[in-house]
């Protein structure tokens, strides 16, 4: 009964996306190539299991819902389970702070990739990439907020070392996964109050970043991110990795930049950087986070910034060049309710993207008509999305919209709660 009304709503909706000018199965085989990567920092508040059990370095998950992952197996039983409601490709985004130790005695500076073992084999039975993220922040060796940045040698060293390994923690990722393994550069560095000198930590920020990159580890396989931030909680009136000396950095060094949705001012959107950005660097990491009023790191919506951002990605053919990871933490709702959401609607607003009739717009846009242009982009609208998203969630056997909230509702009953 119900694939029947799948089927119907799915041969209805591909005739009016038809009429529309659009190919419904092209869409989706097109959003399908498409890998969202999944932070894997939502599961467990971004404590990790490396030892620290708190989170510093100016970013704060608030909340106390019940069930939080305590150890590397519970978060992979989580991630598990919310990714038999999402659909579409995806990476797995680990940071070094959820390296497995085992007892060993060994710091962050001295990280290898075998650290990381249960999660190359959990990434294979899932069929999962790896992206990866050193940790410079919940850690002693931090100097007040700062690591790359500090005026210490010895805090800068520590911390370039472990800039180090992590590179070399993407490589084995990537060539024991076969598919590139992105990681990202995000550094709290700064201060809670006006400074005196903000040229001399940027110098020793990029010397860090300088000696980090000095390895020749290639690029195809291991691209790497720099994230800039415009301030953090207690680090409000200066970041060391601002926009502009991120994006230099990228330009000049030939790096990826990565575009955090939450790290700008309140009426700024990410979207509308994309293509001016990729005028000057091959590749950009997208964080895509919702910020309210601050860098508040909200669970994802499908509001209207996550369509433009979608839009500008599939409308101007840059998949191949722009990396979409998500990057929230809220422990005030069911965790991998918040994944699922999130997730499913990154997903949504991608295939969305690939559904409208843009080449018909962008025509109308060139011949000056736009009336058109304007009445076009709104007909889209009432198109029968939904149906389209029914179908494309049940051809991978993954739940529809109406019933993965009770498949997450018995897993906090049956699981969740008795943690
Ligand atoms: C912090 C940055 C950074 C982190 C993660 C955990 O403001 O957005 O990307 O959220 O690396
Ligand atoms: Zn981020």
């Amino acid at each position: 009964m119900k694939d029947n009304s799948i089927q119907n709503g799915l041969r209805y909706a591909e005739e009016k996306y038809a009429e529309a000018g659009v190919d419904v199965n092209a869409a989706a085989a097109k959003a399908d190539a498409v890998s969202i990567s999944m932070h894997c920092w939502q599961g467990d508040d971004v404590i990790g299991f490396d030892g620290i059990g708190a989170l510093t370095g100016g970013i704060a998950s608030t909340g106390n819902y019940p069930g939080r992952a305590r150890t590397a197996g519970e978060l992979r039983d989580d991630i598990a389970k919310a990714l038999t409601m999402i659909p579409g490709r995806t990476k797995l985004n680990l940071h070094a702070c959820y390296a497995e130790k085992n007892g060993k005695n060994v710091d962050r500076d001295a990280y290898t990739p075998d650290l990381f073992d249960a999660w190359v084999d959990f990434a294979t039975e899932k069929g999962l990439g790896l992206d990866f993220n050193p940790t410079f922040f919940s850690h002693p060796m931090m100097d007040g907020n700062f690591t790359l940045a500090s005026p210490k040698p010895e805090v800068r060293r520590f911390w370039i070392e472990h800039g180090k390994r992590c590179r070399e923690i993407g490589l084995s990722f990537s060539k024991k996964l076969n598919q590139p393994c992105v990681v990202n550069y995000w550094m709290p560095d700064g201060y809670k109050d006006v400074c005196a000198d903000t040229f001399a930590p940027r110098k020793r920020m990029i010397e860090s970043l300088d000696e980090i990159f000095a390895a020749q580890i290639d690029d195809s396989l291991v691209p790497c991110a720099v994230e800039s931030k415009l301030f953090g909680v207690g680090l409000e009136s200066y970041t060391v990795a601002s926009h502009e000396l991120s994006l230099g950095y990228a330009i000049r060094n030939k790096k990826v930049y990565c575009l955090d949705a939450g790290h700008f001012h309140p009426t700024e959107v990410i979207s509308a950087k994309i293509t001016s950005i990729l005028c000057f660097v091959d590749r950009l990491l997208l964080h895509v986070s919702r910020g309210v009023r601050w860098d508040s790191d909200h669970i994802v919506m499908w509001d209207d910034e996550l369509q433009h951002i979608m839009n500008e990605i599939v409308w101007n053919g840059l998949t191949d060049r722009v990396f979409i990871g998500l990057d929230y933490f809220d422990a005030s709702v069911n965790r991998i309710a918040a994944w699922v959401i999130g997730m499913r609607n990154a997903r949504k607003a991608l295939l969305w993207a690939c559904l409208v009739p843009y080449e018909q717009i962008r025509k109308a846009e060139k011949e000056g008509d736009f009336t058109k242009r304007l009445a076009l982009m709104e007909n889209v609208r009432t198109l029968p999305f939904g149906a389209v998203w029914e179908a494309y969630c049940a051809n991978k056997g993954i739940p529809g919209d109406a019933e993965w909230l009770g498949i997450v509702q018995s897993y906090e009953r049956e699981v969740l709660s008795k943690r």
